[in-house]
């Protein structure tokens, strides 16, 4: 363990309890001591918000506890989004993405770290937000002319709207126009090839190592 595992491990808990004035100001810790922004997420504050979900599954946590344990985690992140966002520099953009959450869901905590990461890899992002409703996604994809489309599920009801996108895309006679990328606690590999999605990401740098060999596909005829 290096030397900043004690504040990995509070931020972790700055999110079990609950505590977002803390876990701020761990964040902006982490701003001022030049830490590495992705490696404090990955390894300090998704530990506590996974925590979090084991506890609700056991029963010890109730809505309320999950409520403060992702305003805890929504306010860690707005402290590191615009730090991550601004590393994207100028360089020139890997790929236009459009990315959201399926509508009927409201879970943003994990697809706002994929659009940050993903805008941090020098991708040009444009975030719908949550509850997203299936043609919003397809339109906005036209409208900006991206190169992907990202679909965020964190409930096995709104992991249909996945492959409504799909169906949506081949409906409007747009299937070839996009690649589209899935994720989401409960969304798998098998499930991403069974409703025919171009790539499937686990967690969000699996998002931006899928997402440059998509957006790198496309670009090589
Ligand atoms: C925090 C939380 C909430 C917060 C959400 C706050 C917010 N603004 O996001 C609140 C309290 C509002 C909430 C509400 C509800 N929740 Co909730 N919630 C959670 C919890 C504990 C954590 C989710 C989270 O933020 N994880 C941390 C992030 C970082 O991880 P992530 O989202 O999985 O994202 C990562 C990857 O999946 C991936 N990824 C995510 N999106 C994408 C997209 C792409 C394209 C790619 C490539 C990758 C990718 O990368 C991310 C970063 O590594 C989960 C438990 C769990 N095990 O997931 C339950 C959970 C998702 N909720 C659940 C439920 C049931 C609900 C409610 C229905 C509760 C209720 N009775 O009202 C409501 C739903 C309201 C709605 N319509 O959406 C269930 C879902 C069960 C199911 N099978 O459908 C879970 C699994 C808890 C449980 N075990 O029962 N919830």
């Amino acid at each position: 363990m290096d030397k900043t595992t004690p504040l990995y491990a509070r931020m972790a808990e700055a999110i079990v309890a609950g505590d977002a004035e803390t876990a701020a100001a761990l964040a902006r810790q982490a701003l001022d001591g030049r830490l590495d922004l992705q490696a404090a997420i990955e390894h300090g504050y998704i530990p506590g918000i996974r925590r979090v979900g084991e506890l609700w599954e056991s029963g010890e946590y109730f809505l309320p506890e999950l409520i403060t344990s992702a305003a805890a985690m929504k306010a860690a992140l707005a402290v590191l989004g615009p730090a991550l966002d601004a590393t994207a520099a100028a360089g020139l953009s890997r790929g236009r993405i459009v990315i959201g959450t399926i509508e009927g869901d409201i879970h943003d905590i994990g697809k706002n770290l994929v659009s940050s990461m993903l805008s941090a890899n020098g991708f040009d992002v444009v975030d719908l937000g949550a509850d997203v409703k299936i043609d919003r996604f397809i339109d906005a994809a036209v409208e900006t002319r991206a190169d992907l489309i990202c679909l965020s599920a964190l409930l096995t009801t709104t992991m249909l709207g996945q492959r409504r996108v799909i169906e949506r895309l081949r409906e409007r006679g747009l299937r070839d126009r996009f690649k589209v990328l899935v994720g989401g606690a409960p969304v798998s590999r098998a499930w991403a090839a069974e409703i025919g999605a171009d790539g499937y990401g686990e967690n969000a740098l699996a998002a931006v190592t899928q997402a440059a060999a998509l957006a790198a596909a496309r670009r090589t005829p």
